[in-house]
């Protein structure tokens, strides 16, 4: 039945993004994107949950407003990546202030990139689109466990990943702006640095053995102070860590989505 369904989309243009939709998801990383010969047999052989979640892909792109530089919209890009969600691009450049433009509060009236468009149905906030993007078209819950303590150690480290964000931000933005640099608040950073270690212990991932939406969000902010140069050294786990997220996401545009951006803002801070 569902093999059918994809040999009808495939022979039809316009359903073109059914077809790339249905591609790569964190379970066939190594599968060619654009050969539906092969898409087809691995529908084939997906299992039954698989299958049915497929059916439940969008059935147009998922529009995602966004900004390249910022942290929140790349965590959200390299989810979409994972998951083998085909988006469509909308850029808005809060450097113009794009974002204040009356269209876009409308939609928004907090006025903040990421915000997502999936046929109507309008989410901003970075978290909470990148777990609806799991619930609603992960092909398993493997990013996003359904199981109540597995996501509640996620969501902690989601919550957590938002202090993690601000106390970068407190010492390196006015940095970015021309400001010096201030010893307090890097003591700061460190606490919360040392914090992330210590939830390390024993794990692979933030949460566990498993990468989840928590690991994505918190490397992106990772990045930003691996690209700055701060110095985590002292923080084994925390080096371990970041190194085998970053692998992890490698397939599916860090360097691109997520690398290079860190790098941007890095630019603007030794510019300085
Ligand atoms: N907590 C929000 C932060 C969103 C946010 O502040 N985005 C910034 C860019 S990184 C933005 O849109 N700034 C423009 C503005 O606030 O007008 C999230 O994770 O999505």
């Amino acid at each position: 039945m569902y093999l059918l369904i994809n040999v009808h989309l495939s022979i039809h243009p316009h359903h073109h993004h059914h077809q790339l939709a249905i591609c790569p998801h964190r379970g066939a990383r190594s599968l060619p994107q654009v050969k539906v010969g092969i898409l087809l047999v691995y529908n084939i052989n997906g299992s039954a949950a698989a299958r049915s979640k497929r059916s439940k892909m969008p059935t147009q792109p998922i529009k995602v407003y966004y900004y390249p530089v910022s942290p929140p919209c790349r965590a959200v890009l390299l989810t979409a990546k994972l998951l083998g969600l085909d988006v469509e691009l909308v850029l808005i450049n809060i450097m113009e202030g794009e974002q204040k433009k009356p269209e876009f509060i409308k939609m928004n009236p907090q006025h903040t990139v990421p915000t997502i468009d999936d046929n109507g149905f309008i989410l901003w906030e970075s978290r909470a689109i990148m777990a609806y993007l799991v619930n609603a078209y992960g092909a398993d819950d493997a990013l996003y466990p359904n199981d109540a303590q597995q996501r509640a150690i996620v969501d902690q480290r989601l919550y957590f990943d938002f202090i993690f964000l601000q106390k970068s931000l407190e010492l390196y933005w006015p940095m970015i702006m021309g400001k010096e640099y201030n010893e307090e608040k890097n003591e700061k950073l460190k606490e919360v640095v040392g914090w992330l270690n210590s939830m390390l212990e024993g794990r692979k991932f933030v949460a566990g053995d498993k990468l989840s939406i928590a690991d994505i969000t918190t490397a992106v902010t990772m990045s930003n102070l691996d690209s700055f140069g701060f110095d985590y050294s002292s923080y084994p786990n925390v080096k371990s860590w970041f190194e085998r997220t970053v692998k992890e996401l490698e397939p599916y545009g860090y360097e691109e989505i997520n690398k290079s951006n860190a790098d941007k803002l890095a630019m603007m801070l030794k510019k300085e």
